[in-house]
């Protein structure tokens, strides 16, 4: 019985599929995800011990170009920083599209100086297996990869053999989080990361990225969990959208939240939403420093 363990980070431009991807490899959803790019703001650990093994997933915000806003910069730093010490990285791309951010994640990760797994994700969405090829030789011809393999993050196609390399690829090593851990994250994050989640998904592209979602109670009360959270917006407007007509929509959110929070902290929970305008709060750093986007 000797102990291993490694981080593994997860890198790739925005909607490639990561957090989707560390989601179904530690069976567990600590990752938001939704159809807009940026979804993800920090870095997001998973952990998954399987026996001797532990493994800690870095899963990254999508790198990408603009650093026109505060949050922008404040993303770009954090998945850089995924790339220090690091035993493997996965590499996902969408055979669908290729993009300047590809493009710029691919040279990132070129010359982290750490082997390369290439994941090519969505495959559940390509009828013929064939059309990868022409990506894969391109793509091989800038870095050489420890392997390439297609899956599904969503399907869960080809995760086991993913899995497979990256236990190989662990070294002797004692655990750093104990073997029950799923996340280094604060439940009172992951909780907002729901509302956030469910927030984004219901908005469409009515709101803006710039909102988010701050807890500002979270106990244990008698076998329940009271949870209530503000949502954050930048202006009046927004904050009918989210409300709703009679309030329909943030109840939705609030009742898909409170499912997904049930699940993840194996409890009954009681959560309550409400909403706040809090002006041009996106464009300061320092406004994000103290709501916990620091990294
Ligand atoms: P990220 O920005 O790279 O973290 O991407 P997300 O994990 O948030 O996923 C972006 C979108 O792609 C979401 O709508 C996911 O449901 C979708 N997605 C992720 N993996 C797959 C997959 O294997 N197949 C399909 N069809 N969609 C996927
Ligand atoms: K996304
Ligand atoms: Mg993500």
């Amino acid at each position: 019985m000797t102990a291993h363990f490694g981080f593994v980070a997860i890198i790739g431009r925005p909607n490639v599929g990561k957090s989707t991807l560390m989601n179904h490899l530690i069976g567990q959803k600590i990752s938001i995800t939704s159809r807009k790019p940026q979804t993800t703001r920090n870095r997001i650990v998973g952990i998954d011990t399987e026996g001797d093994y532990q493994v800690v997933y870095v899963d990254t915000p999508g790198l990408h170009r603009e650093e026109k806003r505060a949050i922008n910069h404040l993303m770009n730093r954090a998945a850089e920083s995924a790339l220090g010490d690091v035993e493997l990285i996965i590499m996902v791309v969408d055979p669908n599209h290729w993009t300047d951010d590809d493009e710029m994640a691919l040279h990132r990760v070129k010359n982290a100086d750490v082997p390369v797994v290439l994941a090519i994700n969505k495959v559940d969405t390509i009828a013929d297996k064939e059309s990868l090829l022409p990506l894969i030789d391109k793509l091989s011809k800038i870095i050489t990869f420890k392997d390439i393999i297609p899956v599904s993050a969503l399907r869960g196609t080809n995760l086991h053999i993913l899995k497979q390399i990256i236990k190989d690829s662990l070294p002797e090593g004692d655990h750093l989080f104990p073997d029950d851990s799923i996340t280094d994250r604060s439940s009172r994050f992951l909780a907002a990361e729901i509302v956030r989640e469910k927030l984004m998904r219901q908005m469409g592209d009515e709101l803006p990225y710039s909102s988010t979602v701050e807890v500002e109670e979270f106990k244990e009360d008698n076998g329940l969990l009271r949870i209530s959270a503000a949502i954050l917006v930048e202006r009046n407007g927004q904050k009918k959208m989210v409300v709703g007509a009679g309030g329909d929509r943030i109840k939705k959110i609030g009742t898909e939240a409170r499912k997904d929070m049930e699940k993840l902290f194996d409890s009954k929970v009681f959560l309550k939403l409400f909403v706040k305008v809090k002006a041009g709060w996106s464009d300061d750093a320092r406004a994000l420093k103290s709501l916990g986007y620091n990294d």
